[in-house]
């Protein structure tokens, strides 16, 4: 395959900045990081990584009906969510935490969809949510949803002015198993014929559950969008440097009129992929030890210590994460179950007979259950 390109990488496993021959051309974009925004990275990156090991936690104790975690993905998620600007709008799945830390969403709103006590968490339209969509657990359908927002964007003439404060560029992320999915496919064929001003982050995790990536695809899946005109390119998913960098050009390009992009990032699900799973049945260990040796956080640590970095730094963001996670855990031993009555609401947008009756019958049961006690 003569177009295969090499995977952008900046940072080498052992944490040493050396950028590949694919990651020159993205070098410029790593421009004006200050030291500041490096530790803004790690921290990001390992605050979600606590907040992850307590909502797991939380779920095990019962307080969650599910947790989908986001162990082993934070560069991908942090790089690319940092490299986005106030304006653009985000489309995640529901593995995007760290995403979501970064645009703002108070986290505790996520461990309410996954208790059911919210059925979407937090307002999209609400300034203080950042423009991050609620999570899309129809798998891949929110590429489509991304794509027609971006058409908006173009109808509304915001994009391509100019005034880098305004113009907007979307960013849909999904996983390699969402390829697979029409709906994905489609998004591609609408977003190249319009040229639409967005970013596809495809998080290559290897698994769509039980499904290994090598099923779902004889092609490696940056090469699928080329065929639909979307330019595309591979990174390094557990290099928070090539996340940001190549997310930065793509947005800015998507931005200034230059049309849609696919960026792979290469990453592992360490673990399993809800709490509902058991992935030793099918993750081998061999592999397992290949990816965690990978490990997107500790490699950033490496590089941070090499800049200078010292324990006390690192103590300090333990200890922020630390609280964080504290606070999340007293605050949803606090949300106490969802009200019965929630389950008839949102179904039509108006009062409808059938559900006024279901309803009538659950609180006759309710109430004969509380007269036998
Ligand atoms: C349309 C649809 N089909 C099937 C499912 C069940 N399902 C939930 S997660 C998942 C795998 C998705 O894998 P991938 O896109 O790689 O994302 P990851 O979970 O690895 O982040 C499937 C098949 C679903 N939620 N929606
Ligand atoms: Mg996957």
């Amino acid at each position: 395959m003569a177009d295969v390109s090499p995977t952008v990488q900046f940072l080498s496993i052992d944490g040493t900045f050396a950028p590949n021959e694919a990651a020159e051309e993205y070098l410029p974009f790593l421009d004006g990081l200050s030291d500041e925004d490096h530790r803004q990275f790690y921290r990001d990156m390992a605050i979600t990584r606590r907040f992850d090991e307590e909502c797991t936690n939380l779920q095990r104790q019962g307080q969650m009906g599910l947790w989908p975690p986001s162990h082993g993905q934070e560069a991908a998620q942090v790089g690319s969510a940092r490299a986005s600007r106030p304006q653009d709008v985000i489309f995640p799945s529901y593995r995007e935490h760290a995403v979501a830390l970064v645009r703002g969403i108070d986290v505790v709103d996520i461990v309410k969809v996954m208790r059911g006590v919210s059925m979407g968490g937090w307002d999209p339209t609400d300034p203080a949510n950042g423009n991050f969509r609620n999570y899309c657990l129809v798998i891949g359908s929110h590429a489509l949803h991304a794509t027609g927002y971006a058409m908006g964007v173009q109808f509304d003439g915001l994009v391509a002015t100019g005034n880098v404060e305004r113009d907007i560029a979307v960013m849909a992320y999904f996983g390699d198993g969402a390829t697979s999915q029409g709906d994905v496919s489609e998004a591609f064929v609408f977003s190249a014929s319009n040229q639409t001003p967005q970013v596809f982050f495809l998080q290559n995790n290897h698994w769509a559950i039980s499904v290994p990536v090598t099923t779902q695809s004889r092609t490696p899946l940056y090469l699928r969008p080329r065929g639909f005109g979307i330019p595309t390119v591979q990174i390094d998913g557990n290099d928070v440097l090539a996340s940001y960098a190549t997310t930065r050009k793509h947005l800015d390009d998507a931005r200034s009129g230059r049309g849609p992009a696919l960026i792979e990032a290469l990453t592992y699900r360490i673990g399993a992929h809800t709490t509902s799973d058991d992935p030793t049945r099918y993750q081998t260990p061999e592999q397992l030890a290949h990816w965690v040796a990978r490990d997107p956080i500790i490699r950033f640590a490496a590089y941070l210590r090499g800049l200078g970095a010292s324990d006390a730094f690192f103590d300090e963001v333990q200890q922020e994460a630390d609280d964080v996670s504290a606070d999340v855990r007293h605050r949803t031993l606090e949300l106490g179950p969802p009200a019965l009555s929630a389950i008839f609401e949102n179904v039509y947008s108006e009062p409808h007979p059938v559900m006024a009756e279901q309803q009538a019958w659950l609180d006759a049961y309710e109430a004969s259950l509380k007269e036998g006690a």
